[in-house]
This record gives structure tokens, sequence and C-alpha cells, in this order.
């Protein structure tokens, strides 16, 4: 099976999964990426089983529109029973790198208001230790060479993503060469960067759950 035959695969499991949740009252938290949208087909089509959704991009929340979902603006929601989103890297713990696709400040503020984080990645995603993917990070603009500063300071080799701005307007600077044995601590002190709004591990917050789909079929991995 091709990589998209997995994420394809993932991306069913998850339509199984999140089965009890689909009720008249149920918003559903939408994440951002080429595994997201395979999901995002699969949920159109299931569309008169919930209320709503609620789209972690205007990428995500045009595709839902395209299908006929109706999508609800974060405001408008008080929680949401799950969230399913992919990852760049996910390690055992379920701790990720995200934000490959560039809207991890958003897929983070909408996992936080959801009651259960599914993550649906394919196996090329497992890693023991995150950092291989360069971890992207969220920058207002006028902090960007301060940032960068503090990036190398961390031993990283950050590098500006050229001519992309996020949904917020905001840019990205991606950080190579780390090797990530603690997740938390690292998310916690990026955090704290004057300037950056949004770190891509997700580790304080994780993964519930990942459908990982290799050659031998989808498994489910509680966290
Ligand atoms: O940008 C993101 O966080 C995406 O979810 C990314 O991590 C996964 O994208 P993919 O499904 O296209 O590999």
């Amino acid at each position: 099976l091709d990589a998209n035959a997995l994420k394809q695969a993932a991306a069913q499991a998850a339509i199984d999964y999140i089965e009890p949740w689909l009720k008249p009252d149920a918003v559903i938290g939408v994440g951002t990426g080429s595994t997201a949208d395979l999901f995002i087909d699969l949920l159109c089509a299931k569309r008169d089983r919930f209320k709503a959704a609620v789209a972690s991009s205007e990428r995500t929340a045009k595709r839902l529109r395209d299908g006929l979902v109706r999508v609800l603006e974060l405001n408008e929601v008080t929680s949401m029973p799950v969230y399913v989103d992919g990852a760049d890297e996910i390690n055992p713990q379920g701790e990720m790198i995200k934000g490959g696709g560039g809207a991890l400040t958003r897929e983070k503020i909408v996992a936080s208001v959801s009651e259960r984080f599914v993550c649906i990645v394919d196996a090329s995603k497992q890693v023991e230790v995150l950092g291989r993917f360069p971890l992207p990070i969220e920058v207002i603009p006028m902090a960007q060479e301060a940032v960068l500063r503090k990036c190398r300071l961390l031993g990283g080799e950050p590098a500006v993503r050229e001519g992309f701005v996020t949904d917020n307007g905001n840019i990205i600077v991606d950080i190579s060469g780390l090797s990530i044995h603690n997740a938390v601590g690292l998310e916690t002190e990026i955090n704290q960067w004057p300037g950056v709004v949004t770190n891509g591990l997700f580790a304080l917050e994780k993964a519930d759950v990942a459908l990982v789909a290799g050659q031998g079929g989808v498994t489910l991995v509680e966290h």
C-alpha cells in the first residue's frame, strides 16, 4: 500500500472510531493536512449524523463547507467530544510534532477545547525520539531574528519558512537538528520565548489515541 492508501485507511478507521460520538448535538473538531483531508471527505458523507464541525484552518473550513458540513467558529462552541488530526511525528507516549501544514496554532487551540484527540497517521510518522522532522514554531514577524537566536542557543538549526504566512498573519520558523527527549519541558520552554505564538510540540496536551496505518492494517494505540 502506498502512503496515500495508508492515510486513507487511517482516515476510515477514525470515522469508525468516532461513530459513538456522532450525535445530533455533536460538534466535531477537524484537523489540517493531507490525512485530515481524507478524513474530511469521509466525514462529509456523514454530515446528517452530527450538528457541525470546527475547523483548525481556513483550508479545512473550505473543504468542510464544500462538503456541505456546517462550520462553526470555536467561540460558538463550549466543548467537542473528539478532535481528529494528523501529525508529522508521534512517539510511543503520544507526544507529537505538528505544524508541517502550518496550522499548528489553530490546531492546538481546537484540540484544547476537545475532549479526545484522535491522531491519524501512516506508520512512517511513528518515531522513538521526536525531532527528525523539523519543529515548526509560529512567530510574530517582528520577533523573527530574536527567536532565530534562541533556536540556535538550543542547538537547533532554524530556518524561516519562505513565502509562508499563517492564517493568523505570522511566520513559521522550522528548527532542524533537535533530538527531543523531554517534549513537555521543551514545549514549555519555547512557549516562554517572547514572540512565539505556538510551537509544534503537542506534549502538554498529547494524542489520547493514535490510529496508525501500516502494511498489516490499522493499529489503535492508547496513550
Ligand atoms: O500541519 C499539521 O499539523 C498536519 O496535521 C501535519 O502534521 C500532518 O500532515 P499530513 O497528514 O499531510 O502528513
